[in-house]
């Protein structure tokens, strides 16, 4: 049945024009009132389905709400997803990630949700997780790194993120070091990753990404107005949240297999070519000092690069960036 619906959804998609009832019912070896029974429940799904005499049908738009059906069908990924989890409201996605890791659920295991009332920011923040307006999604990863490699995977993250707003617009994603995504200077993505780990080897990963996509420019929270924005606010367009994250999903797969063989290189490059004041001037200060130097790039264990004007290179771990013009901190 699902992959009978699944199959229809992809001859829908796939055809320019209309398709006709006939062909549909030929091609997936059903009778015709099984082909207008599922199209009876695509509508209930909320896809919007033109139906033309003598032509056939077409699906006119995808439903914007997302659930456990509509995320799965048509995802063509290997691992990610496979089990997957939709709720309408949850304290926070990483919560319940971590439970499903205590309880043995697979490498590629995906929990999302409408709306979070405690979506959960590094060192305790908070992340604003409206309903209906974003991705708010967390994955359980069990990979086989020690754990000095785990800001690898946030790394990753990160770049899929970039890639998916660059393939999906003609906006320019930046990534501000470590793992903000920015447009137009302004974050409308974070990445949470929270690790069980025993001495040398990571038990499981915890990777969150949230992800500002439909907030109009009167929903995004005055205070953090300055800094955060939305897809939509930026593209002027609104997204369709279900194939955003798909696109996600199998980017995600796909970067973490060609890390998993090829290594972190690859990671480093396109991190790089995305990262935000590569090869800019920006002013640092840690504890013992205050400078200026020119951000390099990042290094396996995560950390960034700089090169002072007196040519001496630093890794930063922790320090306080200045980004300066349009940026914050
Ligand atoms: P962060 O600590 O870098 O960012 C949190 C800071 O960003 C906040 O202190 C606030 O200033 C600002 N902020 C809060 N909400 C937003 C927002 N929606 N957009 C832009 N800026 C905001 C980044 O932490 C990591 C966020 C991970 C969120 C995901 S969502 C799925 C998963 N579940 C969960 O609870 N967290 C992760």
């Amino acid at each position: 049945m699902e992959s009978t619906r699944k199959q229809l959804i992809e001859l829908l998609n796939n055809i320019d024009g209309h398709i006709s009832g006939q062909e549909l019912s030929d091609q997936l070896g059903i009778s015709r009132t099984a082909v207008w029974k599922h199209m009876n429940e695509l509508k209930k799904d909320g896809y919007e389905i033109e139906a033309v005499q003598r032509k056939g049908y077409k699906i006119l738009s995808s439903p914007d709400k997302i659930s456990e059906n509509t995320l799965r069908w048509g995802l063509d990924t290997k691992w990610i997803g496979h089990e997957l989890y939709h709720y309408d409201q949850v304290e926070s996605t990483q919560e319940i990630v971590h439970q499903l890791a205590k309880q043995g659920k697979p490498h590629g295991t995906v929990v999302i949700a409408d709306e979070q009332v405690k979506g959960k920011g590094r060192m305790s923040r908070n992340w604003d997780s409206p309903k209906g307006k974003g991705i708010w999604m967390s994955v359980l990863l069990r990979p086989n790194l020690p754990p000095v490699q785990a800001p690898q995977i946030t790394l990753l993250a990160a770049t899929v993120l970039a890639r998916m707003v660059a393939e999906r617009s003609s906006l320019v994603p930046q990534i501000k070091w470590p793992n903000d995504l920015l447009i137009n200077h302004k974050k409308v993505s974070g990445i949470l990753t929270e690790m069980q780990a025993e001495q040398d080897t990571i038990q499981y990963i915890v990777l969150g990404m949230g992800m500002n996509v439909n907030q109009e420019d009167r929903e995004i929270p005055e205070d953090i107005k300055y800094k955060a924005s939305s897809l939509q606010v930026e593209s002027g367009e609104h997204w369709n949240i279900q194939q955003t994250v798909q696109h996600i999903l199998r980017l995600f797969e796909e970067t973490y297999e060609r890390f998993e063989s090829r290594g972190f290189a690859s990671v480093k490059q396109e991190w790089e070519h995305f990262g935000y004041k590569i090869g800019e001037e920006v002013t640092i200060s840690t504890m013992r000092k205050t400078w200026q130097a020119t951000l390099i790039g990042i290094e396996p264990d995560g950390a960034l690069r700089a090169r002072s004007k007196d040519g001496e290179e630093e890794k930063l771990y922790s320090a306080e960036i200045h980004w300066g013009e349009g940026g914050y901190h």
